[in-house]
């Protein structure tokens, strides 16, 4: 492969940003032209008047270096004084903070949705303001926001399982009401069938990576494209590295276990997405039973401490594709 690939990688939520910028960080190295990365917007919602993109936001901020690494969401030294108001409104969501300097970006956002502009458009503008290194594409200018079916017959927005109850109520089911009818977002089809590799960030399987496939085109767009398809695990030594993915990964019938999530994306010679797959190294005996299922697997570092070992994951990724 060129020493400049043209890269196109799904992503969602902390990992996905992470990943992005080991990505962004491997490419510089390189001198390779930016990704395209194609962001989940099934964790979005509207909330006291305003739009929330969590993801986008928390890629977008990542990458300009201005995100709460603490927390994992929002914005660095953010405050919370209007947030503070809005719950003696009794507006919006106890269990839910809207940072001051976040609210900024939901105030923009919406107003631009409200002048006419899609999504994609809105992101395009957003990606203006800071040199950000890197493509980003929301999966489709529709909106699919992610409802949680739980165990007693409820049903709530993703983002009050999530924040709310910590993914403590056992779900039957993820659903994406208006999916099946939306489109990729423009350009999405083309990086992928344009791309060198197109890689799988290490986000939650289901519901990061799960509403991207969802969209109708995009896993089409995946099966056909020349690209070589890597995933990097989300499971290190059999223990999600952040979030409550395991929860989700339970609700749909997959163990917590690298080799089943490659499973679960399947490998491209019999339908599913996936020519490599990266294990960590504490996983390295998963190997034969991910190559067993068809797919290539590569054993290396995955923790992502910082971007530099994150770039180097993306190397391996690469390095595979070139395989
Ligand atoms: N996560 C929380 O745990 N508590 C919050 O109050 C919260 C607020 C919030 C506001 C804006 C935003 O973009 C994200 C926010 N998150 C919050 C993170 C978010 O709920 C999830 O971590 C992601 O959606 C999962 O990827």
């Amino acid at each position: 492969m060129t020493e400049s690939p043209r890269i196109v990688v799904l992503a969602g939520g902390v990992g996905g940003s992470k990943f992005t910028l080991g990505v962004r960080e491997a490419l510089v190295r390189r001198g390779a032209p930016e990704a395209t990365v194609v962001v989940n917007t099934g964790d979005d919602l509207w909330l006291s008047g305003v739009r929330l993109q969590p993801d986008i936001d928390s890629i977008v901020y990542a990458l300009a270096g201005v995100n709460d690494v603490v927390r994992g969401w929002g914005r660095a030294g953010d405050t919370e004084r209007v947030n503070h108001e809005l719950q003696a409104w009794g507006a919006g969501w106890p269990w839910f903070t809207l940072g001051d300097l976040d609210l900024g970006t939901h105030l923009a956002r919406t107003g631009w949705l409200r002048d006419g502009l899609t999504p994609t458009q809105v992101l395009e503008r957003m990606s203006r303001r800071w040199p950000l290194g890197a493509h980003l594409l929301p999966m489709t200018d529709a909106e699919v926001d992610t409802i949680v079916h739980v165990r007693d017959g409820a049903a709530m927005h993703f983002q009050e399982w999530w924040t709310r109850h910590r993914a403590t109520l056992e779900p039957t089911a993820f659903e994406n009401p208006g999916i099946a009818a939306a489109q990729p977002a423009p350009g999405v089809v083309e990086a992928i069938a344009a791309a060198d590799v197109v890689l799988l960030a290490p986000s939650n399987p289901v519901v990061s990576i799960g509403p991207i496939l969802a969209v109708p085109g995009i896993r089409e767009a995946l099966a056909t494209t020349s690209a070589t398809v890597v995933g990097v695990s989300p499971i290190i030594g059999g223990r999600v590295v952040r979030g409550m993915a395991d929860v989700c990964l339970t609700a749909i019938g997959v163990e917590t276990s690298a080799a089943a999530v490659a499973g679960h994306y399947g490998a491209r010679r019999d339908g599913g997405l996936l020519d490599a797959w990266l294990l960590a190294e504490e996983d390295a005996a998963l190997a034969p039973a991910v190559e067993g299922r068809g797919i290539r697997s590569v054993v290396c570092p995955l923790w992502m401490t910082d971007a530099a070992a994150t770039a180097a994951i993306v190397e391996h990724a690469l390095a595979a594709a070139d395989a």
